[in-house]
């Protein structure tokens, strides 16, 4: 078994599944965190799922994927249109960061279309609700097993 996939989730995703269905799906983030598992398990990953709404808790979680894990899944929430320390921090640690929406921020408000993640990240999913998620993990465990 490689290392856990980290999932790594930002601002606000606590909240999944109690406002906005009609953008964020109906699917909690326990549920999200389920599917993840189920596909892990079937393609030999296992993950290590996590949220936080603090900005330097990503980092520091970032900084400990570095020895930790074998990539990242990473929605950054709100971060992602803000943060210079997320892209710093996934330049620093030489892991493969795929950047995952649920949904398309770039068919939504025009504040939402600049991401600071994407020039960091290996590549970005978006726009597939929970599926988003699903294919993130199936992306990592490519990249995985082609290292
Ligand atoms: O589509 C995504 O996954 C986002 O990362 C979600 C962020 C948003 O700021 C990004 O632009 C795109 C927001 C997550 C907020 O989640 C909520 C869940 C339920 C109710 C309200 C917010």
């Amino acid at each position: 078994m490689p290392k856990p996939l980290f999932i790594l989730n930002g601002p606000n995703l606590n909240l999944l599944g109690q406002r906005e269905p009609d953008v964020y799906g109906r699917e909690t983030l326990d549920d999200i965190r389920q599917l993840c598992a189920q596909r892990a398990t079937a393609l030999s990953l296992s993950i290590d799922f996590r949220q936080t709404n603090q900005e330097g808790t990503l980092v520091d979680w970032l900084h400990e994927a570095k020895d930790a894990a074998c990539a990242v899944v990473l929605n950054p929430g709100a971060y992602t249109h803000t943060s210079v320390a997320l892209y710093d921090a996934i330049k620093a640690i030489g892991v493969p960061v795929i950047e995952t929406h649920l949904s398309n921020p770039a068919a939504r408000e025009p504040f939402r279309h600049h991401s600071y993640v994407a020039p960091a990240a290996r590549g970005t999913i978006a726009g597939f609700g929970s599926t988003s998620y699903v294919l993130a993990v199936e992306a990592a465990a490519r990249l995985v097993a082609a290292q």
